[in-house]
């Protein structure tokens, strides 16, 4: 039986790219199911899943993606999709999620903290301050805030997996890219300090550090630019956000005295922050 079927799942940032694929597979039976003389490969999911983000009409398209897979499946358990309007840099919206919750929901199994972006590739000393501000606001205080509100909760219960999006920006540093780096860096120390004081208990936190993958992140970085967005991706296969949601979902469904601290993840033709192969 699948590790995953009837869980909840709470996922940020749920209305495109990496966050809105994640929530389609936890909502079916994938592909690993398609294994199954190999036991361990088998990851049915039927999650139940609160789906955030800040735009509730995309959010809802995500609903009605999550509730299609589900009906595909055939799956019994699971199905319960909640799309949840919430900018993940507002505190007292953060404080209140729980009114917004249904009942039938409120006992998360999974975090996954995704919700996060960049602006921009301006040098310091040259970079908007509410570019900075909001890049914090949103990609590390939004992420310890929804990650301090579910961990009460996960240590009362004593069980839980927080998994945070990370990212080959928080490993390595580059030119044009000091805030963002800044905010992963930050994710990966506050994940890494979490992992370490959580060490007693059954409590799992998991990052996983993408390279380059293919969502609106580009559009958001170039303000709309779709020209300027597309040639981050030239010559060179990306990632896709579904590639990402595999290993989330391969990570939450690992047994559970299995770990997955960290995955670094790049396409093919990527080795570093920096280094990649284009086709001529
Ligand atoms: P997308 O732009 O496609 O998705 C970002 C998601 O974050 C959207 O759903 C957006 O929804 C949400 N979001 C942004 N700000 C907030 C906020 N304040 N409150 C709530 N939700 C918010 O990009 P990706 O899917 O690529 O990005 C997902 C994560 O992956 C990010 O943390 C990113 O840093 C990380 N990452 C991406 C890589 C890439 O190359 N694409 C590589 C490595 C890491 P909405 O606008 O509706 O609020
Ligand atoms: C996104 C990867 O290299 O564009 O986190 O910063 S990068």
């Amino acid at each position: 039986a699948s590790r995953l079927l009837g869980k909840t799942v709470l996922i940020t940032g749920a209305s495109s790219g990496i966050g809105a694929a994640t929530a389609v597979l936890f909502a079916k039976v994938n592909a690993f199911s398609l294994i199954p003389i190999i036991p361990s490969l088998i990851v049915q999911a039927g999650s139940n899943i609160l789906l955030l983000a800040r735009r509730e009409d995309a959010l809802k398209t995500v609903q009605q993606a999550c509730v299609a897979a589900h009906k595909e499946s055939g799956l019994k358990e699971g199905g319960h999709f909640a799309p949840i309007q919430l900018d993940v840099s507002d505190k007292a919206a953060i404080a209140s999620l729980w009114s917004k919750v249904p009942s039938s929901l409120r006992n998360v199994d999974i975090l996954v903290n995704n919700a996060g972006y960049v602006i921009g590739r301006d040098y310091v000393g040259d970079i908007d301050e509410s570019i900075v501000e909001g890049m914090f606001a949103t990609n590390v205080l939004g992420l310890i805030a929804m990650t301090q509100l579910l961990l009460k909760d996960f240590k009362a219960r004593k069980t839980g997996h927080v998994i945070n999006i990370g990212s080959i920006a928080g490993l390595e540093a580059y030119v044009g890219g000091s805030i963002y780096c800044a905010t992963k860096f930050a994710v990966n120390a506050f994940t890494t300090s979490m992992r370490k004081e959580l060490v007693d208990t059954p409590i799992r936190v998991t990052e996983i550090q993408p390279g380059m993958v293919e969502t609106e992140f580009s559009l958001v970085r170039f303000k709309g630019d779709t020209n300027a967005a597309k040639s981050v991706y030239t010559g060179i296969q990306p990632l896709t956000g579904e590639d990402i949601a595999e290993e989330i979902v391969w990570a939450a469904s690992r047994p559970p005295h299995v770990n997955i601290a960290e995955q670094l993840i790049f396409p093919v033709n990527q080795a570093s922050a920096t280094i990649m192969h284009r086709a001529p």
